[in-house]
């Protein structure tokens, strides 16, 4: 009835617990900083300035976010496809409000969006949609939970949802070039370019996330 569908909220997620929150968003300071100081990224700033010769701040570029979190399913209030379903899922109501650990692998940065990359585990994994990944860019297959992440900031106008856009395409570029050029090697891992001003840090120690599974209504 028209009640069970008021009750599906705009999403599912794993929000962050706030004293991760403030960990988190420090690290990705600190990591959009010491990009912005290396030449290997000035060589490529036309990327996100779109003119030579101009410098970018890459921590006033991109609108920090609030809540830090981890989509599972986009639900829209009901309206999405497969939102009734996905609320509907055993697991779903099992693991409602249960805290995970999830584990951030790498940091990435495009013209549009910073994020951090998200692997989830196997029990993670029960509550992952099957259909999140099949946007992924033409050509490549990737496994499920690909896409999971957190959102850390988006450019002036950017729509949230391209960040898991933009995380797809890095990997689906990583999967047909497993070993690209390292540019440099940071504190926190391994950074790579893959061309059009997509970045991504891979960390050499993961970033532990205490999170709790449940979601948001606006
Ligand atoms: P995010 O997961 O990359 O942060 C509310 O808009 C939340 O739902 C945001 O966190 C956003 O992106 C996510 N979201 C919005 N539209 C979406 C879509 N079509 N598919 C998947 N996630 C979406």
């Amino acid at each position: 009835g028209p009640l069970g569908e008021i009750s599906i909220p705009l999403y599912f997620g794993f929000f962050l617990l706030s004293s991760v929150q403030d960990k988190i968003k420090c690290t990705a300071n600190d990591f959009l900083k010491t990009l912005d100081t290396l030449e290997a990224f000035k060589k490529h700033m036309i990327d996100f300035t779109g003119k030579e010769e101009s410098e970018v701040d890459l921590e006033q570029y991109f609108q920090a976010k609030e809540f830090l979190h981890c989509t599972t399913k986009f639900c829209n209030y009901g309206k999405a496809e497969g939102a009734k379903e996905y609320a509907a899922m055993p697991a779903v109501k099992k693991m409602y409000s249960f805290i995970f650990e999830l584990s951030l692998t790498a940091l990435f940065v495009t013209p549009r969006t910073v994020g951090a990359q998200v692997s989830l585990t196997e029990e993670q994994l029960l509550l992952w949609p099957a259909d999140a990944e099949s946007s992924v860019p033409a050509g490549a297959s990737l496994p499920l939970g690909s896409r999971a992440h957190v959102t850390l900031g988006c450019a002036e106008g950017v729509e949230p949802v391209q960040t898991g856009l933009d995380l797809l395409e890095i990997l689906a570029l990583k999967q047909q070039d497993p070993k690209p050029d390292v540019v440099e090697e940071m504190e926190l891992g391994s950074l790579t370019y893959y061309n059009e001003g997509r970045w991504m840090l891979s960390l050499r120690e993961p970033i532990g996330a205490r999170a709790c599974f449940s979601s948001y209504y606006k």
